[in-house]
């Protein structure tokens, strides 16, 4: 558990969680009263009311940038699809947005590049322990929202991945739409200054800085908004969320 979990779960109980009661719209769906119930919904929930939802995570100097960023889980997706746009250095990727939005879109990197781009220089830490500062550029995940206009009822987005860890069973993660318009949400093309590494994600991966190594969704094919994850996956909205790690990855 980090000293900040820990914070936290310390705040829960010296607030005897009198200070949840005010709840939003999380309770409305069964999705959200499932995730209310939980612990991890209590964290989640005590971690907006400690800090505000544009609290930006440490961003760092060129001199920390890791000499080298490694690369976890999935390094080469091997399906056809993915092999054949890799062998065109991307000429042809168009990342499709739908769902519940007003005008579904399909964008080409450099119509990703033309609604907007921020670079930071942040650290990646993942869940088995090890961390690396990295230089990322890419477009604010916000700017593609407000492209494509989210519904009343889009409540998450959920991105759907290129490589699988098991046979047939695709990666992918899921963010609510506090998450998607924090300014430091990125969908990324850039590592330190170079074009993405296969390795890393490419095309196109997820940078959500406040959250751990797991959430940050590599090989983008598809960005689905959705009112509950319950039908995507095994229904807890990630590939390693329906193997037991928890939804809300706050660091
Ligand atoms: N599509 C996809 N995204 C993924 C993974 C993966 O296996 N497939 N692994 C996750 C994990 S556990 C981590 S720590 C980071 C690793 O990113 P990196 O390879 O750039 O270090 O990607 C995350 N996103
Ligand atoms: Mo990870």
């Amino acid at each position: 558990m980090t000293d900040r979990r820990r914070f936290l779960r310390n705040a829960v109980l010296a607030m005897g969680g009198a200070a949840l009661a005010g709840c939003d719209a999380i309770s409305q769906s069964d999705t959200g009263a499932k995730v209310l119930d939980s612990a991890e919904g209590v964290t989640r929930r005590v971690q907006r009311l400690l800090s505000p939802s544009t609290a930006l995570a440490k961003e760092f100097t060129e001199a920390d940038i890791s000499p080298v960023f490694k690369a976890n889980g999935s390094t080469l997706p091997d399906t056809p699809e993915y092999q054949a746009l890799m062998r065109d250095h991307f000429a042809g990727y168009r990342l499709d947005v739908g769902g519940l939005v007003a005008r579904p879109a399909q964008f080409s990197l450099d119509a990703l590049r033309a609604l907007g781009t921020r670079t930071q220089i942040t650290r990646h830490d993942c869940v088995e322990g090890w961390s690396v500062i990295g230089k990322w550029t890419g477009t604010p995940l916000g700017a593609v929202l407000d492209h494509v206009q989210p519904r009343p009822d889009a409540r998450y987005v959920v991105f759907h991945c290129f490589d699988h860890i098991e046979e047939d069973t695709p990666y992918y993660e899921s963010i609510d739409l506090t998450e998607a318009r924090h300014p430091q949400t990125l969908l990324a093309y850039a590592l330190n200054d170079a074009t993405l590494p296969v390795a890393n994600g490419a095309p196109l991966r997820l940078r959500v800085e406040r959250q751990l190594g797991y959430k940050h969704a590599k090989y983008l094919r598809r960005i689905e908004l959705v009112d509950s994850f319950a039908r995507i996956g095994e229904g807890r909205g990630g590939y390693w969320e329906d193997n037991g790690y928890e939804w809300y990855a706050g660091i």
